[in-house]
Order: C-alpha cells, then sequence, then structure tokens
C-alpha cells in the first residue's frame, strides 16, 4: 500500500456552528480524505471520458465551463461515516475515524450535467445494458491510503436521468472549488454517499462493472452482523452491495450532549440541528423531538431557505417542553417526502456506516 508523505486532512466542524448557516460556507464544511491534497494546474487539466462511448473526449476545465449549460444544485454531501461516534459508543465499537455527527455540509455546486457530458460523448450501449451498466470516476492525481488512486462507481442509469442532477461541479457555493474539495472539478451526487463524489476528476469510464478502486469494493458497505472484524468481514466484501443512497437522518445540535440547560420561564428550552432525506426522496417533512424517550413527540419547525430543494438539508429548531432534573436524553426523528422515517438504532456494521437512529443529546442537565 502506498507510504503517504503525511496524514491525511480528515476534520468535521463543531455542531452548533455547522447548523448556523443554511449553507455551510466553503471553509466551515468537513474534510474527508483517503490521501494527501494534489497540486493541481486548472488550465491545463484534463478530463477525459471513455469506455463505452462513441467519442472518447479530452476535456479541459475551461471545456466543462464554457460548452455546457451550466447548473445549480444545493445539496446535502455526507460521509457514509458520520454518527459512527453514536453507533460505537451506543451499540459496539466499529472500525474508522470517529466522526461525530459533522461529516456533512450542505452546499450550492454548480457546473455542467454528468449527462450533458455523456450526450456528447454517445454511449455504446444498447437500452438493456445502459440500465446494468455504470458510471466509473477516478482520480489518478494522488494516491490513497488503501489503493495507489481514488474511484468509485454509481449506476449509469442514474447519471442519466436528468432529474438526477449529477454534476461535474467547478464551483462550490459561487466560487471557485478550493484544492480541499476538489479543484479544479469533482463530481457531486446528491443523495448518494459522499464517498462517490470524487475529488481532483480526471477520468469518467463508461464500463459494465462497478469501480475496482479498494473504497468502492472493500469499505463503504453496510456488511452484515456476523462480519465482527477484518478477518470474518472478507467473505463479505464481494456480496454485500456497495452504498449509493444515504438513509433519512437528523441530529440534535443544541443543547450539546452532556450540558446543562436553563430553562426559560415558560419551562421550554429550544432544540436545534439539522435533518437530511433519504436518497432520492427528499425534502424532509417532519422532525420531531421526544424528552421522554420517544413515548410523546412534538413536531419540530421547519425552518425555509431560499434555495432549497429535494436534495438540500432541513434546519430544524424546536420549543420543547422538558422537566427539570439530571440525565435527560432528548430524541429527534425525520421523516422524508417518501415516508421514510428513522429507528430508534440502526443495525450495527463493521465499519461504522450509514448510522440513522434518533438524533440523541444525552445526559442533559436541565436546570
Ligand atoms: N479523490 C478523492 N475524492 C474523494 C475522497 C478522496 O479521498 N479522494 N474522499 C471521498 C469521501 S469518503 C468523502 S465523504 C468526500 C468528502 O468531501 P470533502 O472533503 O469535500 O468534504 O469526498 C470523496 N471524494
Ligand atoms: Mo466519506
Amino acid at each position: 500500500m502506498p507510504e503517504l508523505p503525511e496524514q491525511p486532512l480528515n476534520r468535521e466542524p463543531h455542531l452548533q456552528d455547522l447548523v448556523s448557516k443554511f449553507l455551510t460556507p466553503v471553509d466551515e464544511g468537513y474534510d474527508r480524505n483517503h490521501g494527501i491534497h494534489p497540486n493541481i494546474d486548472g488550465s491545463t487539466h484534463v478530463v477525459t471520458i471513455d469506455g463505452s462511448v462513441h467519442r472518447e473526449l479530452k476535456l479541459l476545465v475551461k471545456d466543462l465551463q464554457n460548452d455546457f449549460k451550466q447548473h445549480d444544485v444545493v445539496c446535502a454531501l455526507q460521509c457514509a461515516g458520520n454518527r459512527r461516534h453514536t453507533m460505537r459508543t451506543k451499540i459496539h465499537e466499529v472500525q474508522g475515524i470517529d466522526w461525530f455527527d459533522g461529516a456533512v455540509m450542505n452546499c450550492k455546486w454548480t457546473g455542467p450535467k454528468l449527462r450533458d457530458v455523456l450526450e456528447r460523448a454517445g454511449i455504446a450501449l444498447g437500452d438493456a445494458e445502459k440500465q446494468t451498466a455504470h458510471i466509473a470516476f477516478a482520480c489518478y492525481s494522488t494516491p490513497c491510503q488503501e489503493d495507489t488512486w481514488y474511484g468509485a462507481s454509481i449506476p449509469l442509469s442514474r447519471a442519466l436521468r436528468e432529474d438526477a442532477d449529477v454534476l461535474l461541479a467547478l464551483k462550490m457555493n459561487g466560487q471557485r472549488l478550493t484544492v480541499g474539495h476538489g479543484y479544479p472539478v469533482r463530481v457531486v451526487t446528491p443523495g448518494i454517499a459522499g464517498a462517490r463524489a470524487v475529488k481532483w476528476l480526471d477520468r469518467i469510464t463508461v464500463q459494465m462493472k462497478e469501480s475496482e478502486n479498494h473504497y468502492m469494493q472493500y469499505d463503504y458497505k453496510v456488511l452484515p452482523p456476523d462480519a465482527t472484524d477484518s478477518e470474518s468481514a472478507k467473505k463479505y466484501w464481494g456480496t454485500t452491495p456497495a452504498i449509493q443512497a444515504m438513509p433519512v437522518n437528523s441530529t440534535i445540535a443544541l443543547p450539546t450532549g452532556g450540558s446543562s440547560v436553563e430553562r426559560e420561564t415558560d419551562g421550554y428550552i429550544t432544540v436545534k440541528g439539522y435533518a437530511v432525506p433519504s436518497g432520492d426522496d427528499g425534502p424532509v417533512v417532519k422532525v420531531e423531538v421526544s424528552a421522554d424517550g420517544g413515548i410523546n413527540w412534538t413536531d419540530a419547525e421547519l425552518l425555509s431557505h431560499q434555495d432549497e430543494g429535494k436534495w438540500s438539508w432541513k434546519l430544524w429548531r424546536c420549543k420543547l417542553q422538558i422537566p427539570s432534573g439530571s440525565a435527560r436524553t432528548i430524541y429527534s426523528r425525520a421523516t422524508d417526502a417518501a415516508g421514510n422515517t428513522q429507528p430508534k438504532r440502526s443495525q450495527w456494521n463493521l465499519r461504522g456506516v450509514c448510522y440513522n437512529g434518533y438524533g440523541e443529546a444525552a445526559d442533559i442537565t436541565v436546570k
């Protein structure tokens, strides 16, 4: 495996800062890297489109900008390991970075739709093949900890759907992409795990197999519960599907677990958080909060924002009546437009991915 000269940058913001803005500022979102950042010259960088296409394309960044209609998409981009800390502390130890609830950001991305670029190349597959084919994304510019390159794939059919809004993003919140978030071009796959949103994109391939990259085949999968360590996981990697859609989720940013809060004169406390929908099933239409372990639920107020859409997160807040005392737990539960809702606890898996049990602020002292 590649020896990297330094540690990859991995960090998440404080949750209260994160939910203070609908659009996450470029330098305030989480960073997730399996290698170190490459140093790419955006004026000469080429994205190759190849595989089962009629015309192989080599596009400069300026071609992506000038030759195709530019689209804006506001979406939540979330690491599949978001909330791993809750899974490992409430259920059982898992492998992976100890993400709390902040490995998600809600940004506005701008660039051409992948389907328009693929249309220019022409898909050289029959209709039946198009239904089962994959579109693979690769970055060869910088090695990773577990592989010499980074790659991922999504179903081709999804990339071809006008309403799936898969973008080759050149901008983030109206500004040129930063190196950390993929300059000069990254894939943005709304509703799909962040692991597929390949940064520093240099190749797009139409193929009949999934990406063979380590992070597609041997990571980012919800392994069955009897995969309890790396050894017992071995026989499951090949048969467990790679994560695509992320599940509906919500978390509580205020109050912070373990903190003390004073009740307002009316006996209420303010609870705040974010909620994200499941895959294609946005937006989130309801968030409820409970102060009694999930017996009674109070509807939270969903805040409205100008740029919101089915892929964006919902910020919410709630006035919750809660008795004073110590060791109180507050839960949150989101429901999306298709009726998907959070379970109290989601299934344990070795890699600690896709945790979407109730949002939880535990051990609160209410004065
Ligand atoms: N080339 C490349 N792309 C990548 C990664 C990476 O390590 N290398 N990490 C992926 C993962 S796991 C996530 S969650 C997102 C994180 O994006 P961000 O660092 O912009 O927050 O990028 C994805 N794209
Ligand atoms: Mo990730």
